[in-house]
């Protein structure tokens, strides 16, 4: 399986499990998992080229269950779903990157989940430019999240080092 191979079932994937299940007739737990027998087969790829897919992903978008019989998205689901994903202390700066578009509303309003489920934040700069490169030129944005987390905001680490909130106030962002 070559590495086009490899991304374009990847991008099947991320959108069976995070967004339209319904499509190739497979369902979601309530958090996320699905019978990977029900995958390789909806998706005509055998067990060995899933495993693959899921240990090269560049973001480790994909996770087995202990018993290796379930997969699910590791974060990013626009359907509902209870990842049960445990709270955290995060660092006491996270990024956000985006484009300046949409700056006025964000400054405004906050960051909101907008489709999914949680804001993304990175705990890093160079992952926030490259998150918000997917969408132009990319502007970071600071987040205070030791202040937010003293002020009673929860947070959420995904299995793949994405931090996850409901919702970022203005007043904690700043430019960088
Ligand atoms: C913006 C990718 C107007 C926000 C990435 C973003 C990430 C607002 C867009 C993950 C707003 C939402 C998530 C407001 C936020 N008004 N616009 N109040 N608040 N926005 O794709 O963070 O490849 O849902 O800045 O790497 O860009 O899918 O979120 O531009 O980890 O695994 O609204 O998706 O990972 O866009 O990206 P998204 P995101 P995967």
């Amino acid at each position: 399986m070559n590495e086009k191979n490899t991304n374009r079932i990847s991008r099947r994937m991320s959108r069976y499990l995070r967004h339209a299940p319904e499509e190739i007739g497979i369902q979601l737990s309530p958090d996320g998992w699905t019978d990977t027998k029900a995958l390789t087969t909806a998706l005509g790829i055998t067990r060995e080229q899933l495993e693959l897919v899921v240990a090269g992903n560049d973001k480790q978008r994909f996770a087995f269950d202990d018993t290796g019989t379930r997969i699910r998205a590791n974060q990013g689901h626009t359907v509902p779903v209870e990842l049960d994903l445990p709270v955290a202390t995060p660092p006491a700066t996270l990024y956000h990157g985006t484009v300046a578009k949409f700056l006025d509303a964000i400054m405004t309003e906050g960051l909101r989940p907008m489709t999914r489920h949680d804001v993304h934040l990175s705990p890093d700069v160079p992952t926030a430019v490259k998150v918000g490169s997917r969408r132009g030129k990319p502007v970071v944005l600071a987040v205070d999240a030791r202040r937010m987390q003293a002020d009673g905001h929860v947070f959420r680490l995904s299995a793949n080092g994405v931090w996850l909130t409901e919702h970022v106030p203005a007043t904690y962002l700043s430019s960088t």
